[in-house]
């Protein structure tokens, strides 16, 4: 840290990275922090895609080398925005670098590789430096909030969680195959990408922790044109295909420790689901219902109103009072799926500054990924019952 101002690089400049830099942009004029985000360099390997990337987004200088920007002394911070197969070398030499590190999500693409992540972040933890994963639907204000009801005891005991994230965008059969449905790129399909997002919302959200899943897994559509075959090309008779080597969808049941069951859907099959993420809690005084295609509303009963009085309400979340709101505009003035973004570095500069470890953490990332493990050999052993390693 350079005069309470904080140098970041960020690897990776496709949706992710444009997603974070949009954050980094905003965080410190929305947010009154006690250190300052400085935008020093973009890196990524297309030199003139980079450099295009560093000015439209608004990072000072690119590169074209991770290990560069890691081996820098004057980055502080490394925002990692890449595919899962490089997540875990570069936010691990980050770390040993002694470079505070956001890593997006999934954290890695195996069990074995989040682990060496954690081991990670926990040897560069004593030096003071930070690491958080970046699943950043915990920063959607209305899915804060029913955290807070949830805590607060205002739905009691939990008896269900019902979670589904839908999507439909390889439903067309000559979509090409694309880096996120080739396993040794991004480690799984649906169930990493989309359904990683469901498990860790609902365990933050409940406070509760799967242990035992029973899966299925499916790809529908076996074999995609290859990405250089596809474009404009794809009709010609010498097509080259290749085989999709993760889930389009993953289902699944699971038990909680808190006594809860719950349901599980992550698909890209879902047709006319754009992006559509719902997750709805019933407990024994009420219940609450989330959907991101309305985020700024919570759906919330009260079960210990009079029998007359009850019913589902929608409750606006966006009153001074409600997470992160104060910042932005007078109520009713709603926010989108880039605040989510702009939320998750503002917990994370904060909790830097107070020399505390943001959340979620690799750890909290790595118990995602046992359960994504456990999700696939449930799956392979014909949904038989595999619990998550404590
Ligand atoms: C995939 O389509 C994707 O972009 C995910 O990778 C994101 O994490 C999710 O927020 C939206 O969908």
């Amino acid at each position: 840290m350079d005069n309470g101002e904080l140098r970041v690089g960020l690897v990776g400049y496709a949706f992710m990275g444009t997603a974070h830099s949009q954050a980094w942009r905003t965080v410190n004029r929305v947010f009154d922090l006690p250190v300052r985000a400085r935008m020093v360099a973009i890196c990524g390997r297309d030199e003139a895609k980079v450099a295009e990337a560093a000015g439209r987004l608004g990072w000072a200088e690119h590169l074209t080398d991770w290990r560069a920007l890691v081996a820098r002394e004057d980055i502080d911070v490394v925002d990692v925005c890449t595919p899962g197969d490089s997540h875990a070398e570069i936010a691990m030499a980050a770390l040993t670098a002694g470079k505070h590190v956001l890593c997006e999500k999934p954290l890695a693409n195996t069990v074995e590789e989040a682990r060496a992540m954690t081991d990670a972040a926990a040897a560069a933890r004593l030096a003071g430096v930070r690491s958080v994963c970046g699943f950043n639907y915990r920063r959607v204000p209305a899915v804060a909030f029913m955290r807070q009801l949830v805590e607060e005891g205002r739905l009691g005991t939990i008896r269900h969680v019902r979670a589904a994230y839908l999507q439909d965008w390889i439903v067309d059969p000559q979509f090409p195959l694309v880096w996120r449905l080739r396993r040794e790129v991004a480690g799984s399909g649906a169930l990493g990408d989309i359904g990683a997002h469901i498990i860790d919302l609902t365990q933050y959200v409940t406070g509760q922790r799967i242990t035992g899943v029973s899966a299925l897994t499916e790809t529908f559509v076996k074999e995609r044109p290859l990405p250089a075959a596809s474009s404009g090309l794809s009709a010609v008779a010498d097509t080259e295909y290749g085989p999709v080597t993760v889930d389009d969808a993953a289902l699944f049941v699971a038990r909680l420790d808190g006594g809860a069951v719950a349901t599980y859907e992550a698909t890209r099959f879902a047709t006319g689901r754009k992006n559509a993420l719902r997750v709805e809690i019933n407990g024994s005084h009420g219940s609450v219902a989330f959907d991101l295609e309305r985020l700024n509303e919570l759906e919330f009963y009260d079960a210990t109103l009079p029998e007359t009085e009850r019913g589902f309400r929608r409750i606006l979340v966006t009153e001074p009072d409600h997470p992160y709101m104060s910042a932005w505009w007078p109520p009713g003035h709603i926010l989108g799926y880039e605040h989510t973004f702009t939320h998750e570095l503002r917990d994370f500069l904060t909790a830097i500054a107070a020399g505390e470890d943001p959340t979620p953490s690799f750890t909290d990332a790595l118990q995602v990924q046992l359960v994504l493990d456990a999700v696939e050999r449930s799956a392979r052993l014909d949904s038989s019952w595999i619990k998550v390693e404590p």
